[in-house]
C-alpha cells in the first residue's frame, strides 16, 4: 500500500512533509483511546511562555524584565544562560504556529510579555509591543487556532520591581492597568484569558527561596507578595469580564498531589502544610473561602489584608488552569523554616530512574487524576482545563529525527488519567502540552527539553519529535 495511503487509513490529518518523511511514529499507533472519547468540544493545544520563547528583549521598545536582570547575575542560572534569543519567536511566530497547527492542535496558548507593552511597568503603552502580539493573534485566527492568553506569567517588568515589585501592594493598580490595555488591543479577537501562571511558584520561587527572579528571600518578601498575587488574580479577572465580550476567563495553579512518606503524623501534617501550599493557597480565596487555615505561617498573611480584601479575593472563574507534572511524597523535616518539611526525591523512593524526568521529577500518571478529583471536588470549580502537562527527557536528534520514546509514553499515561477522571465526571474541557517548542527552562537554561519540537539553539533549525508526531495522528483522528 503507497504509504500516504497507509497513514490516511490510520486517520493521520493534514499530513506535513515530516510525517511523510518517517513511519516511526506508527509504532505509538498502540494508544488505547482516541480523540473521540474526550468529546468533540474538548480543546487541545500546546502552552509557551513569553520570556521562554520571544527572545528579542531588546527590540521595538521592550522593557527589562526582572528575568533579564536575573540573567544577567552570574550564577543565577545554572548554565550562565539568559532568555536574549531564545527559540527567537519573536521572529519566527508564523512558522512556529504553522508547527502547531500541522500537528493538528486547535490552541494555542502563549503569555504576554508586560514589559514589551508597559516598558516601564506602567504608563504610556508602547504600540510595537503590543503590535507584536496583534500578529501573533491574527496569525492564529488565520490558520484556524483559537488563541488562549496569559497575562502573567513570571516576567515582571524592571522598573515596578524597582518598587518593591510583587511585595507592593501598589502591584494590584499597575496590573490592572496592564490588563486593561491587553484587553482593550485584543479582546474583540481573543475570548479565553488567564489571568496569573502558577502564582505559588512565581511567589515562592522568586520572593522567599529566591533560586527564581528577582532573587528575594525570606517571609517578609514572600506573605505580600502571595497577598499582591491573589488580589490580581481577581481584580485582573474582573477586568477581562468588563472588556472582552464572552470572555473565558481562568488561571492557572501548579498542583501535585501529596502523600505522606510514612504513617507517622508528623509527616501526615508534613503532607497537609504542602497540599495548603502547593494545591490550596490560591485556589481558596479566589473561591471566597478565604486562606487555608492550619499552616502557622501562612496564618501571618492576615497582617496584609485590609477591609474589604476577603472580598475583593474572590473572582467567578469560568475554568481553573491546572499544571500538573508530578506528585510529592512529604516528610518532616528541619529545613526549610516554616514549611518544615520536604520532599523525598524519587530516587530514594525506589522509583526506577526510566520513570524519573530530566528535571527529577517522579513520572507518576495517577497524579494527574487525583489532582483533577481534588479540584473538582470544590463546589465554586465549574470547568477545569489542564493548561500544562510534560517532561524533560534527554532527547538526541538523530538526522531529522528525534525518538522521545519516553515522552510519547509519558503523553498517552497521563492523557488516560486525564480521561478516567472526566468519565468519572470531573469537569476536563481541555489539555495544552507543555511545550511547543524546546525552550529557556528558567534558573535551569536550555539543557532540560520539553518541547514537542526541538530547537537546535545554534542555528534555531526546528525539528519536529516523535511526541510532536503523535499528537499530529492522534489528533488527526477522526
Ligand atoms: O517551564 C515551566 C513553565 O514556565 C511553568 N510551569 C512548569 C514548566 C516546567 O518547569
Amino acid at each position: 500500500m503507497h504509504r500516504r495511503t497507509f497513514l490516511r487509513l490510520l486517520g493521520v490529518g493534514a499530513l506535513a512533509p515530516w510525517v511523510s518523511g518517517s513511519l516511526r511514529a506508527l509504532a505509538y499507533a498502540t494508544t488505547r483511546f482516541r480523540k473521540a472519547d474526550f468529546g468533540d468540544d474538548f480543546v487541545w493545544g500546546a502552552a509557551t511562555a513569553a520570556y521562554q520563547i520571544e527572545g528579542a528583549v531588546r527590540e521595538d521598545g521592550r522593557g527589562p524584565s526582572v528575568w533579564d536582570t536575573f540573567c544577567s547575575r552570574k550564577g543565577r542560572i545554572k548554565t550562565g544562560e539568559t532568555g536574549d534569543v531564545a527559540c527567537d519567536f519573536y521572529h519566527r511566530y508564523a512558522e512556529d504556529l504553522r508547527l502547531l497547527r500541522a500537528m493538528n492542535f486547535g490552541a494555542f496558548r502563549f503569555s504576554i510579555a508586560w514589559a514589551r507593552v508597559l516598558p516601564q511597568g506602567v504608563g504610556k503603552v508602547n504600540p510595537k509591543g503590543l503590535d507584536f502580539y496583534q500578529r501573533v493573534v491574527d496569525e492564529c485566527l488565520r490558520l484556524g487556532i483559537k488563541p488562549w492568553i496569559t497575562l502573567y506569567h513570571w516576567d515582571l517588568p524592571q522598573a515596578l520591581e524597582d518598587r518593591g515589585g510583587w511585595t507592593n501592594r501598589d502591584v494590584v493598580g499597575w496590573f490592572t492597568d496592564y490588563a486593561d490595555a491587553c484587553t482593550r488591543a485584543l479582546g474583540d479577537r481573543v475570548r479565553h484569558w488567564m489571568i496569573l501562571n502558577e502564582p505559588l511558584v512565581f511567589t515562592a520561587a522568586g520572593y522567599f527561596a529566591g533560586f527564581h527572579a528577582p532573587g528575594r528571600k525570606g517571609l517578609k518578601n514572600f506573605l505580600p507578595a502571595v497577598h499582591h498575587a491573589a488580589l490580581c488574580q481577581a481584580e485582573g479577572g474582573r477586568v477581562v469580564r468588563q472588556n472582552v465580550g464572552q470572555a473565558h476567563i481562568g488561571t492557572t495553579f501548579s498542583c501535585t498531589p501529596v502523600d505522606p512518606a510514612t504513617e507517622r503524623e508528623k509527616d501526615q501534617r508534613a503532607a497537609h502544610r504542602f497540599d495548603i501550599l502547593f494545591n490550596r493557597l490560591f485556589v481558596e480565596p479566589a473561591l471566597g473561602m478565604g486562606y487555608p487555615k492550619g499552616f502557622k505561617a501562612l496564618e501571618k498573611l492576615e497582617k496584609y489584608l485590609r477591609p474589604g480584601d476577603e472580598e475583593r479575593l474572590r473572582f467567578d472563574f469560568d475554568f481553573i488552569g491546572l499544571q500538573n507534572y508530578f506528585r510529592t511524597v512529604a516528610k518532616k523535616a528541619l529545613f526549610p523554616p516554616y514549611l518544615w518539611a520536604k520532599e523525598v526525591p524519587p530516587a530514594r523512593r525506589g522509583i526506577s530512574p526510566e520513570n524519573i524526568t530530566e528535571m527529577g521529577w517522579e513520572v507518576y500518571p495517577e497524579g494527574i487524576y487525583r489532582i483533577i478529583r481534588q479540584f473538582a471536588a470544590y463546589a465554586g470549580v465549574k470547568q477545569i482545563v489542564i493548561t500544562e502537562n510534560g517532561a524533560a527527557f534527554p532527547d538526541e536528534r538523530v538526522g531529522d529525527a528525534v525518538h522521545d520514546t519516553r515522552r510519547v509514553r509519558f503523553f498517552e499515561q497521563y492523557l488516560a488519567q486525564v480521561l478516567r477522571a472526566k468519565r468519572e465526571g470531573a469537569p476536563v474541557a481541555g489539555y495544552f502540552a507543555w511545550t511547543l517548542l524546546d525552550n529557556f527552562e528558567w534558573a535551569e537554561g536550555y539543557r532540560p527539553r520539553f518541547g514537542l519540537v526541538h530547537v537546535d539553539f545554534a542555528t534555531q533549525q526546528r525539528t519536529v519529535k516523535d511526541s510532536g508526531r503523535w499528537f499530529q495522528m492522534f489528533l488527526g483522528e477522526r
